[in-house]
């Protein structure tokens, strides 16, 4: 039987990349998309004839509902979210009722429709903020430092709640920072490639960033979405860590990106006090032994391998785009 696979956010990063990947697997994929006066379906537009995609909305409780009783998946990943960091400032009240009480509007939907869909929660190691040991793994204490980092603490623990109360296969993943040429240009590594490109092609002269100093554990998306169906796989739902273990500073990633497309980062890079933020995440690591030994989950591109193809892909694209 073809399996069915629901995707909220199919029009981000991860989106793209799962339906991608569930397609391979023979799987019918459905897309959860907002209504919009422009399409946002640029990362998804080669995939579209295989793709069915619905109009719904994190915010609307019956469209969800009609959503699951018209598609009727096997599985869901709610992926949908206001996952912007800095965003959450200005719209921490959006991003309460879109990251976490979306959460609990796509759990009661399933709940209501078919308690045996599997179910897929998009976390963050944002949760684990201001870190309470290093690396984290699944039992690390959360000490979220954003209205984004709070609110996906309540998706979090909302969704091992349906879990427990509903006996639902409901699943946290709790990803570390991935990244991919699909990332979103405001997100740092993104931000840093597109400039690269720019100014190696005389696009730009100068890229402003904000705190150099600050430790991600980045890893490539294409890899970690594999993490995410592997999850709904298992015998019993459960809650994982899905990082590379490394750990490296803005700083490195800036000259590591600009070094590849043999520029002097110091030439370029000037730091602007208006994009510190009010309460920053250091440093982040993560611990993903238990997604290795269970799901048998392993990263296959490294952090130098992730900036050269980023890096790339902003060179010809750019290049590209400028005729
Ligand atoms: P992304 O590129 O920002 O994509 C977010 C998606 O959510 C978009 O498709 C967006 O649709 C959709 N969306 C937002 N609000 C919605 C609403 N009210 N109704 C329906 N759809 C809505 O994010 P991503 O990087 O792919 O991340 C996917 C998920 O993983 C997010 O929940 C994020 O918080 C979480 N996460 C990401 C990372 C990471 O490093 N990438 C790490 C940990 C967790 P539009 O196209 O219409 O805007
Ligand atoms: O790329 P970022 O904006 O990602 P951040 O805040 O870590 O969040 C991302 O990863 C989370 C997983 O941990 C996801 F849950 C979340 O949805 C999102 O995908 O910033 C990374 C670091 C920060 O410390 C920031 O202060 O880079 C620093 N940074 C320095 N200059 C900058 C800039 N970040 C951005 N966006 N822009 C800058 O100019």
């Amino acid at each position: 039987m073809t399996r069915r696979a629901l995707i909220t956010g199919i029009t981000g990063q991860d989106g793209a990349y799962l339906a991608e990947f569930l397609l391979g697997r023979g799987y019918e994929v459905h897309g959860m998309v907002r209504r919009a006066s422009t399409a946002t379906f640029e990362r998804i537009n080669h995939l579209r004839d295989r793709l069915t995609l619905h109009q719904a909305d994190l915010l609307d409780q019956l469209s969800i509902v009609n959503l699951i009783r018209e598609v009727r998946p096997h599985e869901v990943y709610n992926l949908a979210a206001q996952s912007f960091v800095p965003t959450s400032w200005l719209q921490p009240l959006l991003t309460g009722e879109f990251t976490a009480l979306g959460v609990t509007r796509m759990l009661e939907a399933v709940r209501l429709v078919d308690r045996d869909i599997r179910f897929y929660q998009a976390s963050s190691s944002e949760m684990f903020g201001k870190v309470r040991e290093e690396p984290q793994h699944e039992s690390t204490p959360f000490w979220p430092r954003s209205p984004y980092g709070v609110a996906k603490v309540y998706g979090h623990w909302i969704t091992v709640n349906y879990r427990e109360s509903y006996e639902m296969f409901a699943c946290s993943g709790i990803l570390f920072n991935h990244e991919s040429p699909l990332r979103g240009k405001e997100f740092v590594t993104r931000k840093v490639t597109d400039g690269v490109a720019r100014i190696k092609l005389g696009l730009q002269q100068k890229l402003k960033l904000g705190n150099l100093d600050a430790m991600r554990d980045w890893g490539f998306a294409g890899d970690y979405v594999k993490a995410m169906w592997t999850m709904l796989q298992q015998e019993a739902p459960d809650d994982y860590v899905v990082a590379t273990g490394q750990k490296h500073s803005v700083r490195q990633l800036v000259e590591l990106a600009f070094g590849h497309a043999g520029l002097d980062w110091r030439q370029h890079v000037e730091t602007d006090p208006a994009l510190f933020r009010p309460a920053e995440v250091n440093t982040l690591r993560g611990d993903a032994a238990k997604a290795r030994k269970v799901l048998g989950w392993r990263p296959e591109v490294d952090f130098a391998g992730l900036v050269r193809m980023m890096v790339d892909a902003d060179l010809e694209r750019v290049r590209r785009e400028a005729g």
